[in-house]
Formats: C-alpha cells, structure tokens, sequence
C-alpha cells in the first residue's frame, strides 16, 4: 500500500511503535526550536535533564514574543536565553531578527526532515514540506538531549484543491474555509495533507499560511508536497541544497478527503471569539472597524507586505483606523525598506511595529475599549488581545488593508486590488542576528547568566493511590490555554517566574481563582470539550500544578496540552459519558480511589456525594510512568537511580 507524505517522513524517522492511527509512535527529532515566552522554561528542564550539547542537527532559539522591555524582565530572559543557547550548542536568533515561524521556514527548514518547537504554530514549516509539531517545552528539551518525540499516529485528512485564487482571495480565506468546515477541534488526531491541482498555484510563503492556520483545527500537523514552488523558494533563499522532491504515492490511502476548489472561494473572516466562526466578509461588510493589524507568523512574508504596500502606495488610511505593520522578519523589513515599499506603507499612516509577534499576543497595540480589530494573524480568543472586551476578527492582509482604507469591514473585491507583487529573484540574505554557539571546548566553562525573574519551576510529587481533591473550577467547552494561563504585555515577562503568573491563572474565566485553589491545596479542574485547545505554552500545565491542580476532568482534551499535563503530572482524566459532566458542580468534594490499578485498566472512578462516575484514562505505558512518577522529570531522575 503507497503511504502519503506524512507516512513517509514518520516511517524515515520511527524509533519506535508501530504505525497504526492512535496508537503511540516514537520520533526522531532532526531539528528543534524555541520561542522567548516558552524558552526559559524549556531551557530550565533541559539544564535539569543535564545533557551539555544538544544532539540535534540544528537547534535554534529565538526570541519574538518578549519584545516590549517595560522592566529588566524581558531583558533578562533574553540574556538567560542566549547563554544557555550558547552554553549547549544551540543557534540564538536574536530579538529583532523576526518571528520564530518565518525566520525558521526562510533560513533553516527543510523538505523530509522533522520539527518540534515549544509553540504550536511550529507546523508552519509544513509549508516546505517538513512535518513540525508543536509541543510543551519539554519535550523540546528532551528532543534537544536525543530522546523521541512521541505522538498518536495520526489519522491522514487529504485536502484536495482544484482550480486558482480569484484576485482578491488568498491562502488565508483557503484556510479559513477549513475552519469554516471542520471547527476548530476537527483536526484533532489528524495530519492535514494538502494536495491536487490547485497546490501548484500556491508559493511557500502562502502555503506557509495555511499549514500555520492548521494548528486552530486542533491538527497534530498540516503539510504540502516539496516541489517546483518549494525548490524556487529554496533557490530565492540561496538553499537550493537543502531541496528534497516529496510527494505521496498514487495509491496513498487517507482517512478522508475534503474538496475545495479555490476558485469558488470568497474573501472569509473568522468572528469574535473562535478562529472557525467564520463567515463571509460580504456579511459582516459595514461593521466600523478601530484598528488594523497586518502581520504575525500567518501573514508576515514579502509576500504579504507586498500586497499591503501596493494596495496602500498612495492611499491613506481612515482617521477612525489605527493601523500596524509588523514584518516577519529582519529579511522582510529590509527588502520592502530596500524597494520602497515600506516608504509606501508609512505614507499611508500606519505605524510600523517590530519584526515580532507584538499585538498577536498583545505585547503592544491592544485596541480600544470595546474597540473593533481586524487582524492578518490565526487567533482571535477573548482578551487575548489585552483588551477584555475588544472583538477580534481574522481576516486575510487585503481584507485588512481594505478596512483600513475605508473604517469598514469590506471585501476587498470591491476596491480594484492591484495584481500580485513579483517577487525578486534572490532575497537579502544577513544571518547575522543568528548568533552561533559557543565550541565545545569553550562551552564547558561558560557561564549561563540568570536574572532575579528566573525562579525554579514546580515539580509534582508521586501520585497517591488515591486523590481527594475538591473542585475548585468549572469551565465550558474549547477552554484555551488563554483562559488558563493568558499572556500579553503585562504577565508574558513572568513566563519564568510561576509563582508570580500563578496570580493572573484563569484571569478570563475566573479571577478569584488563584486564592481559592491555593487556599484548598489540592484540587481538581472540570471541563468541557477540547480542554487546553491553542498554545503548546506548558505554563498552563505548570501553573496549576504550582496552585495545586491535581487532575482535569473534561469531556476531551487539546493534544499538546495533554502531554503537557501529563509530563507534568496532573491527570488529564476523560467522562466516559460526558453527560456525567453536569452532575459534578464548582466546589464538590470528589475522590479518585484505586489510581494505580485504575490507570493499568484504563479507567478509573469518581466519587462524590454517593454517586459514581466513571472516568477514562486510556494512556500509554510511558504515559502510565510518568504519571505514576508525577511528571517526566521525576520519572527520569528515578530511571536513572
Ligand atoms: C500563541 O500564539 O499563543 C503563542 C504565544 O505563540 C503560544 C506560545 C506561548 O504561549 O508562549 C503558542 O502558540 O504555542
Ligand atoms: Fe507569535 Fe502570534 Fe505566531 Fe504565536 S501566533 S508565534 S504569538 S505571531
């Protein structure tokens, strides 16, 4: 039987398991890399595994998220960050130099190979054809010490695209119409293929915003064949060498298969609060808009800001309308200051913010009170943005610039869009902002410099035979990692520092949270579907451990958070009838006898109040020790004893 793209790279790079849908697979991790908001933490593990050099073949650090240095926090993460990088082998790209996604698809990413970084919108480099996945920090650190990264053999969805964008739709409408059919948890256990005629259309940098857009469908990873687009890129990139043909046998066999056909879409837009609410622009059209957003790892390369650039040169924005640029990359930013394009861009009156993530995370730039923001980027979930009330809609950068143009939602059809900017043959190439390590020889006595933010990180105890634990929250459906550990401006420089983020735990939902459930010491967190979906950031693991959160019982959960809770320690526990949810309220004393047994069988009971209800924990065997063992780390340090 032919296997598809997917297949091929997991069987090249299988160390262990079989390659039967979810059942548990072992992988070989060619390349890592981190992030500023999760680095810290995932630096901090990898010192505590002790390995001295990383046994990757390229490991990169970046900093992007922690820009906005209001206090000698950020600063000091970035130095932590740079000498451990240094210390251990690892590449450090410095703050400036771009968002992790784009730099890592322009300058190191490479068709076959495998990917894991410590933010979830790592498969963006599914768009060269390497299949990425994000994951918690660490798993990271022990990728970058040699071990496997273990996932659930995906199931293979095959998107098959015919025909061409119509001008004025673009790859990130393709992606919302995904969104639009599967919802944001319709990817969960799946890798998304993306194939057919209307693949050949569509450059690296587009494709690279549709595998970004994957993780919002709650997808392990999304991927494109490496092709005549991808060797072209390559080429512009002076990589040619690192150009492989990939593509999935005639007689692959996929799980299912949804049709689009991309010239039969229309300009979409995702509503406030979830990225697959979507819509057509023409139905929102009219609605006021406050602020305009183009950028972040979805839609920040030459590409796009040459699109925004012509559809600006010689317009200006509307005086209702604050709008920002933020380019992915030094590379980006200079090209388009280089070509004029830039000059274009300002003179239309939007303001030009660094080559980061900025307003995507709300480092910056949140909107008005109340205020109506249309974003170029892939998540629009409640205060994410740093204003609790704001309402967030995703859209393409022509959408965006067209609002921004008029003060209304608008299609972007409706204003004569110019044609698409030719790319130039070969792209500024200056690595310089990518510091190497240090040489072995030097390393060993290099000092790793630690600032007074950079606190010790919680680790579980063994898990009891039996927990009693008191409810001390209960959420909804599709909960994100925003809601429970949310990040912005003013808590993003805490992200090595637990015992001071533990304060805003659950702020969205809850706020007096963090002293209930310090003050029970020991409780457990009920939920609906998709528990953790969004970032792969292990705070939202960490920090309820910190606060005493013994177990999540859900209806199901996000994959990267799972592993998160379980390499942390926490029991991600499943109802076997969800319908059991209601029957347990915010407060309820509830016990989880017979944990151990209960873990072998896969199922274990809760107690409370004389009713039982069943709970499912159908996990793995190395699942089972690391949750016996409270957590990864403990249960490496006892292997090793
Ligand atoms: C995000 O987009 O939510 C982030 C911030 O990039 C996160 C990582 C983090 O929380 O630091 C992600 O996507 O994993
Ligand atoms: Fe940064 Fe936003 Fe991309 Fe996350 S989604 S990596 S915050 S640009």
């Amino acid at each position: 039987m032919g296997l598809t793209i997917a297949q091929k790279i997991i069987q090249k790079h299988l160390v262990s398991g079989e390659m039967i849908p979810g059942t548990e697979v072992g992988l070989k991790i060619d390349q890592t890399l981190t992030q500023d908001s999760t680095g810290t933490m995932a630096y901090l593990q990898f010192e505590a595994i002790g390995v001295e050099r990383v046994k990757t073949e390229l490991s990169v650090a970046y900093a992007d998220h922690q820009l906005i240095q209001a206090g000698f926090m950020n600063a000091d993460d970035h130095r932590y960050i740079q000498s451990v990088a240094a210390k251990h082998g690892i590449r450090f790209s410095r703050p400036g130099n771009g968002i992790c996604h784009q730099v890592h698809l322009e300058r190191f990413g490479v068709p076959g190979k495998t990917l894991i970084g410590s933010d979830s919108h790592t498969p963006t480099a599914g768009g060269l054809g390497m299949l990425a996945f994000g994951a918690g920090g660490l798993d990271v650190a022990v990728a970058m010490g040699g071990g496997p990264y273990y996932i659930q053999m995906p199931k293979i969805i095959k998107v098959e695209l015919t025909g061409k964008l119509n001008p004025g739709v673009t790859a990130k409408d393709a992606s919302l119409e995904l969104l639009r059919i599967l919802s944001v948890k319709g990817g969960v256990g799946s890798v998304i293929e993306w194939h057919g005629e209307g693949v050949k259309s569509l450059s690296v940098p587009e494709r690279a915003t549709i595998t970004n857009m994957g993780t919002e469908l709650g997808a392990t990873s999304s991927i494109f064949p490496s092709d005549e687009n991808t060797l072209d890129f390559l080429t512009r990139q002076g990589r040619a060498d690192a150009y492989v043909p990939l593509d999935s046998d005639p007689d692959a066999v996929y799980d299912q298969v949804i049709p689009i056909d991309l010239s039969e879409l229309e300009p979409l837009i995702a509503c406030p609060h979830m990225p697959d609410r979507v819509v057509k622009v023409s139905e929102v059209a009219g609605t006021p808009v406050d602020q305009v957003c183009v950028g972040s790892c979805t839609n920040s390369s030459l590409l796009d800001m040459l699109k925004v650039a012509k559809m600006l040169k010689g317009k200006t924005i509307a005086p209702t309308v604050s709008m920002s640029v933020s380019p992915g990359s030094k590379q980006v930013l200079r090209m388009l200051a280089d070509c004029g394009a830039l000059s274009d861009i300002l003179a239309a009156g939007a303001r030009l913010l660094e080559c980061g993530c900025g307003p995507c995370i709300g480092m910056g730039f949140s909107p008005v009170s109340g205020g109506v923001s249309l974003r170029s980027f892939n998540r629009n979930f409640e205060g994410r943005s740093g204003t609790a009330d704001a309402k967030v809609y995703l859209v393409s950068p022509e959408t965006a610039v067209a609002a921004a143009l008029t003060g209304v939602i608008t299609d972007p059809r409706t204003l004569r869009a110019p044609a698409n900017p030719e790319l130039p043959d070969s792209f500024k190439i200056d690595d310089s902002a990518v510091l190497a390590p240090l040489p072995e020889a030097e390393a060993l006595s290099a000092e790793v410099l630690r600032g007074p933010n950079i606190k010790p990180f919680p680790v579980a105890e063994k898990l009891p035979e039996t927990l009693s634990l008191t409810v001390s929250l209960k959420v909804g459906d599709n909960i994100t990692t925003d809601h429970i550990m949310p990040a912005g401006a003013k808590i993003l420089p805490y992200r090595s520092n637990v015992p001071k983020l533990s304060e805003y735990c659950f702020e969205v939902c809850d706020p007096s949270f963090p002293e209930r459930a310090k003050a029970l010491k020991r409780s457990a967190v009920v939920a609906g579907i998709n528990y953790g979906q969004g970032s792969s950031r292990e705070h939202a693991a960490l920090v309820p451990l910190y606060l005493g959160v013994r177990a999540v019982i859900a209806k199901g959960f996000a994959r990267i958070h799972e592993a998160n809770l379980i390499n942390s320690g926490i029991l991600p526990l499943r109802f076997k009838d969800p319908a059991d949810y209601d029957k347990i309220a915010e407060g309820a004393k509830i016990t989880l006898p017979d944990l151990y047994e209960g873990l072998k069988k896969g199922e274990v009971t809760l107690v409370a109040d004389g009713i039982k209800i069943p709970l499912v924990c159908r996990f793995s065997p190395r699942e089972q020790a690391y949750l016996m063992a409270g957590g990864l780390l403990n249960h490496t340090k006892e292997a090793a004893e």
